[in-house]
């Protein structure tokens, strides 16, 4: 039973703690280290896997799995695998061909630690792990279920999906021309594709109906626009220290966002908006649906 690890499964915080300490747990089992030179590798896949950030996605996994009596075991292989695709993203995310970011999870980045070299096999090394994890037998009994998980996934972190979002971003990145309709096709691309495939993947694990799957696919998009204007704000009004990362990136490069074009008092009201139409989308599920409920409130609340 999924709701076996929430001590008090009415408290988000407590049961963010507890889903993320599981996870990091079958991630540490996971990332076990070889003997031989390829060590260094899985230090690095090690490194940036288990730095302290939030588990988001992870806990998307397991507080929509809980709707439908999946397994505690197959809810965590598969959120094992989405927080290593995750993490795989932040590390190429950071390369000096891309964001050049120094500081991550409030450490210093992947690269800047091991080498760029490193930091590319470390990123491909979970991104690949991930989908040696869905197809295991442990994730589901039913090979069409893991296969759906994996073609899913697929779908949700590459071109069609957040690689996709992160090529648009890249050639964005000094347009400050974008309006409102194009950036929230880069963000639904680039941060919510895998913020889909999280909750969704309950839907799948537990063999929901189309029409279930497609409620919390609704839930998604809005929680993961909300999610990125959150972050946008964060990177207008929060400070390194709190973050942990690099922040007022966006206004240096003169980068169109949410914030640049509704405003900070606007970008805060369509955030809200978004949270009270992704709670529309969980009615149907009554209270088993509590921490879908709340996280959806924390997601714009958060100050990291
Ligand atoms: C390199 C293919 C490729 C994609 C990178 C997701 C992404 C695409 C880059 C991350 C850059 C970024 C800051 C995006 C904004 C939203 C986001 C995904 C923030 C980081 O996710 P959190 O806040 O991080 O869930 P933690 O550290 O808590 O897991």
């Amino acid at each position: 039973m999924i709701s076996s690890i929430w001590s008090k499964p009415d408290h988000l915080p407590t049961a963010l703690a507890e889903s993320a300490s599981a996870v990091d747990q079958l991630i540490d089992k996971l990332l076990a280290m070889p003997d031989g030179p390829e060590a260094r590798v899985y230090e690095a896949m090690r490194y940036s896997a288990q730095a302290p950030g939030k588990r988001l996605r992870p806990f998307l996994v397991l507080a929509s799995a809980s709707l439908f009596g999946v397994s505690l075991t197959s809810a965590l292989q598969v959120a094992a695998a989405i927080e290593m695709v995750h993490t795989y993203s932040l590390i190429h995310d950071d390369l000096p061909a891309m964001d050049d970011s120094d500081l991550r999870r409030g450490r210093p980045t992947c690269h800047k630690v091991y080498d760029d070299a490193t930091a590319i096999l470390a990123g491909d090394g979970l991104l690949t792990m991930a989908f040696e994890v869905l197809a295991d037998a442990d994730t589901h009994g039913d090979p069409a279920v893991r296969c759906e998980l994996v073609s899913y996934m697929a779908k949700c972190a590459g071109p069609a999906g957040m690689v996709g979002g992160q090529m648009i971003d890249l050639q964005a990145e000094h347009d400050s021309s974008l309006d409102i309709g194009a950036i929230t096709r880069l963000q639904r691309l680039k941060t919510g594709a895998l913020i889909a495939f999280s909750c969704e993947a309950g839907a799948i694990l537990g063999k929901a109906s189309a029409e279930t799957r497609k409620l919390l696919h609704a839930y998604a998009h809005d929680i993961g626009l909300a999610f990125q204007i959150a972050d946008d704000l964060l990177d207008a009004e929060g400070t390194e220290a709190e973050t942990g990362k690099s922040v007022a990136r966006d206004a240096e490069a003169g980068k169109a966002t949410f914030v640049s074009i509704l405003g900070l008092d606007g970008a805060k009201t369509q955030a809200r908006a978004l949270v009270d139409q992704a709670l529309g989308h969980l009615d149907s599920f009554g209270p088993p649906a509590e921490l879908l409920r709340q996280v959806a409130h924390f997601v714009i609340q958060r100050r990291s």
